[in-house]
């Protein structure tokens, strides 16, 4: 699965995503880990460099991470769940004209992206700068054409995640791309296969706020359709198994237990738990939701 960050230059896309892995590269619980080497050191740096309130450079071109999303239990023991890819794009590359190599690369993106997660810096809210507005349009076509995406079998996560939250004007929704951002919700919120999220947060070396919510409502669709994939394999491999010869058979009478209908067991049981608990983190990001400077939509 494909996580996409969109938003224009030096909104702080690099920075969350630094912050985000800093935060959940941690062995415990639900957690990720660099599928590739130089990822994990380059990473394991710029998360170090903003905790001690060091910003990253402008990104010159686009990177993308492969992540491994897995859960850590307390005894220590470790179950892989799936790979995701994580993609940084340099802030210009939303302006390119339609017919320019990187535009066609951004829009494959959001083809293909199960979750997006929308950029805008809070200290631009109340702008009046005719380019900052021009640069809120192309956020919201790049936006809506993502979520027209959006259907019964394939819904989609969308996060709009407002940066900067120390620079935030007061009665932000009573600007004019506050305003708008708030009708524009409304307007995507009918979409019932487009699960939402709005959240504000602020990274800076005093605090990390707001990395982990996005993150996880992020994942939702990818964990799902593992699970799915994973079931599905499961019960082949069952009715195989009830379906083998009956040489199989006389074996497993002789041998008196069945390795390998334990390990499907086994594997079924394992599937459910995750399924629990990766449910119940999602309970308490809806428990909380209207808390800590996020709602869901
Ligand atoms: N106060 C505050 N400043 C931030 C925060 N995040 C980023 N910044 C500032 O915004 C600048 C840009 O952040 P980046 O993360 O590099 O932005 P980007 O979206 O990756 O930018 P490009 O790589 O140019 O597309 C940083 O150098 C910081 O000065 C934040 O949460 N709070
Ligand atoms: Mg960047």
């Amino acid at each position: 699965m494909k996580v996409l960050m969109l938003g224009d230059s030096q909104v702080g896309k690099t920075t969350y995503m630094a912050s985000m892995y800093g935060f959940m590269a941690d062995d415990k619980g639900f957690n990720i880990a660099a599928t590739r080497d130089a990822d994990r050191k380059a990473l394991d740096r710029l998360a170090r460099r903003v905790r001690r309130g060091e910003y990253p450079s402008r990104s010159e071109f686009r990177s993308e991470y492969n992540f491994e999303f897995r859960y850590t239990a307390d005894d220590g023991d470790r179950y892989s769940l799936f790979n995701f890819d994580w993609i940084d794009y340099r802030g210009g590359a939303i302006h390119q004209r339609e017919n320019d190599p990187i535009a066609a690369d951004l829009s494959r993106y959001l083809n293909e992206a199960q979750a997006l997660i929308v950029f805008w810096d809070c200290s631009t809210l109340d702008s009046n700068d005719r380019q900052i507005r021009r640069q809120w349009m192309r956020i919201k076509q790049l936006t809506l054409a993502y979520a027209a995406r959006a259907n019964e079998n394939n819904p989609l996560a969308l996060t709009f995640l407002l940066t900067k939250q120390a620079l935030i004007p007061d009665d932000w929704t009573e600007t004019k791309i506050g305003a708008d951002l708030c009708n524009f919700i409304d307007m995507l919120a009918q979409n019932q296969y487009l699960h939402g999220m709005a959240a504000c947060s602020e990274i800076n070396e005093d605090s990390i706020g707001n990395v982990y919510f996005p993150f996880l409502h992020s994942m939702k669709f990818g964990f799902r359709d593992e699970l799915n994939r994973r079931i599905a394999r499961c019960e082949r491999d069952h009715s195989a198994y009830y379906n083998r010869s009956i040489w199989g058979d006389i074996g497993v009478f002789f041998k008196g237990k069945d390795p390998e209908l334990n390990r499907l067991n086994a594997s079924n049981a394992r599937m459910q738990e995750l399924d629990v608990l990766f449910n119940s983190a999602l309970e308490t990001l809806k428990e909380q939701d209207g808390e800590g400077g996020y709602f869901l939509f």
